[in-house]
């Protein structure tokens, strides 16, 4: 759909219009009382939230490059129906296929409090029906207003269960990544990726100087990141979701990445609301599964 019937079918007035962007991407402006925010209709990849009287709330690499199938680094990327690597082939792609697919428009609307509502669609597509052979459907339902609330709606329209993996794969923006700290994981078991994927439990808040790649299981518990250079707390709440993971790729592996631009990786620290590994949801036929995700931003 061109820009033109975009916004003539889904254009909120003073809220909400499709402008094309980079490379000729479909990029979501929304701005109203409270907040702003850009989303690219690739991946339905949140790219930037700001709400008013505050910095940016989400990181996006300077690096960052728009390619037709390939997710934007920085944001949210949607990281579905598998979280990671493919369980069984290494050849399909890591995070799922969401994030670097097409969706489309489905409600966009004004809220009585303010906020902007919208709602993105998956197409389905061949391609992703190879990828991913089961009668289902996955939408994302935004709120852009004093919080950012994100919902992941999975609805299973075949005859048999399915199993998802999922993650709503959040870059928050931070002063310094050795000056910032993340509660509300203490004493939870955790599968440590820089360490082979042993096992351990947090000890006191998480701090990270150096690469860091945990999958926190088990736990529906509320995040903080506790950053006092941007006199700021960011809280990130969260419903349907049994992990979190907590990522910072460090100087070489945001080498490798190559899309994470000078010293980049010192001003993010990835806080993703998920279900990974034995935290798997199976979602029965016919039923649907919600994982949602609240940031809110508080003076520190
Ligand atoms: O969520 C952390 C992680 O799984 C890391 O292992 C790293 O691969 C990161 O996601 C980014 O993955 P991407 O495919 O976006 O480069």
């Amino acid at each position: 759909m061109d820009i033109d019937t975009l916004n003539r079918r889904f254009g909120v007035p003073n809220q909400l219009r499709f402008v094309r962007g980079p490379e000729n991407f479909t990029i979501i402006e929304i701005e109203n009382f409270h907040a702003r925010a850009t989303v690219c209709l690739q991946g339905a990849q949140i790219l930037t939230f700001q709400p008013r009287d505050h910095e940016p709330v989400l990181w996006i690499s300077k690096a960052a490059r728009y390619v037709a199938g390939k997710s934007v680094r920085g944001g949210v990327p949607v990281c579905w129906p598998w979280f990671g690597p493919h369980a069984t082939d290494a050849q399909k792609p890591a995070h799922g296929y969401a994030r670097s697919a097409m969706w489309r428009v489905a409600e966009a609307s004004a809220l009585n409090d303010g906020a902007t509502r919208l709602v993105l669609e998956l197409e389905t597509s061949p391609a992703n029906r190879q990828l991913w052979p089961h009668e289902s459907s996955l939408q994302l339902h935004l709120s852009v207003g004093p919080t950012l609330m994100i919902e992941m709606v999975t609805r299973n329209d075949s005859a048999q269960a399915i199993t998802v993996t999922e993650a709503l794969h959040t870059y928050f923006h931070v002063s310094d990544i050795e000056g910032v700290s993340v509660t509300g994981l203490e004493g939870c078991s955790y599968v440590d990726k820089v360490a082979n994927g042993a096992t351990a439990v947090q000890q006191g808040a998480i701090r990270v100087s150096g690469e860091t790649d945990r999958v926190y299981m088990n736990t529906a518990e509320e995040c903080v990141i506790h950053d006092a250079a941007l006199r700021r707390r960011i809280r990130i709440g969260k419903g349907g979701s049994l992990s979190t993971v907590v990522w910072n790729p460090w100087t070489d592996k945001a080498m490798k990445l190559g899309d994470m631009g000078d010293n980049g990786f010192r001003q993010m620290i990835c806080v993703e609301t998920a279900n990974a590994l034995d935290n798997a949801v199976s979602i029965p036929a016919g039923k649907e599964h919600r994982l949602t995700k609240i940031i809110s931003v508080e003076r520190a």
